[in-house]
């Protein structure tokens, strides 16, 4: 089989949402590091964005399309449901992940208490924190009552709702913001507890990434 190249960053969620994918699928993959908004990046992504992705000499951006796609070419196991009413709750949770979770919440959030400091030093923006807070309040009481006391988003098996969502998640538990999003939500945080045990998030950790990027160079 050809081999799958995904040019991201080690703190990207939206990346580790593609590596988690392949990890699932245990397909085996190649990590290319991107400098964001580099010549070489925005001659992959004219939008600058990560992750971008290439497999067999077709290159593809946007994470629902190749996480659709990762599932289509490497269909075992599943990781979307056969169930019209199941699928379509895997796209709407992806959906909202896209549209609600990390617009105006995760790339507020997490960009100030993790990613920003991490990678640039920079100082969380607490305003911009504040101002993100009551959005990401209905978010996350959307997506706890989306889940239930069902094990995953999409019933009882892993779907790619669940691999969009768990890495932004996974950010959202280190922040101070947790107690206050997370915490009141049991399900929420006994989903993410889950999907952090499950081989495929553990091996795409910001460490297990960045370790693997050093390995690779
Ligand atoms: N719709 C894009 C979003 C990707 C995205 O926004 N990725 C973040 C990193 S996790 C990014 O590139 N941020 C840089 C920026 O906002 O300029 C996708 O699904 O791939």
């Amino acid at each position: 089989m050809a081999e799958f190249t995904v040019h991201s960053h080690p703190g990207s969620p939206f990346g580790r949402a593609v590596m988690a994918t392949l990890e699932e699928k245990r397909a085996p993959f190649v990590l290319a590091r991107l400098v964001p908004k580099s010549p070489e990046h925005l001659a992959l992504h004219p939008f600058g964005r990560i992750p971008v992705f290439e497999h067999d000499g077709f290159r593809l951006y946007e994470t629902q399309a190749i996480l659709r796609y990762l599932d289509r070419v490497l269909p075992s196991p599943p990781l979307t449901p056969d169930d019209p009413k199941r699928a379509a709750r895997m796209d709407q949770v992806m959906n909202i992940n896209d549209w609600y979770l990390f617009q105006d919440v995760g790339n507020v959030i997490i960009f100030h208490r993790v990613v920003g400091p991490r990678v640039m030093g920079t100082t969380p923006d607490e305003e911009a924190i504040k101002a993100a807070m009551p959005k990401a309040h209905v978010v996350f009481a959307e997506l706890a009552r989306l889940l239930g006391q069902q094990p995953y988003f999409a019933g009882d098996a892993l779907s790619l709702a669940d691999l969009m969502i768990a890495p932004a998640m996974a950010f959202f538990r280190q922040t101070p913001e947790w107690p206050a999003l997370g915490t009141p939500h049991p399900n929420l945080v006994a989903w993410l507890d889950r999907m952090e045990g499950r081989p495929s998030m553990q091996a795409t950790t910001w460490e297990r990434l960045t370790a693997r990027v050093a390995q690779a160079a």
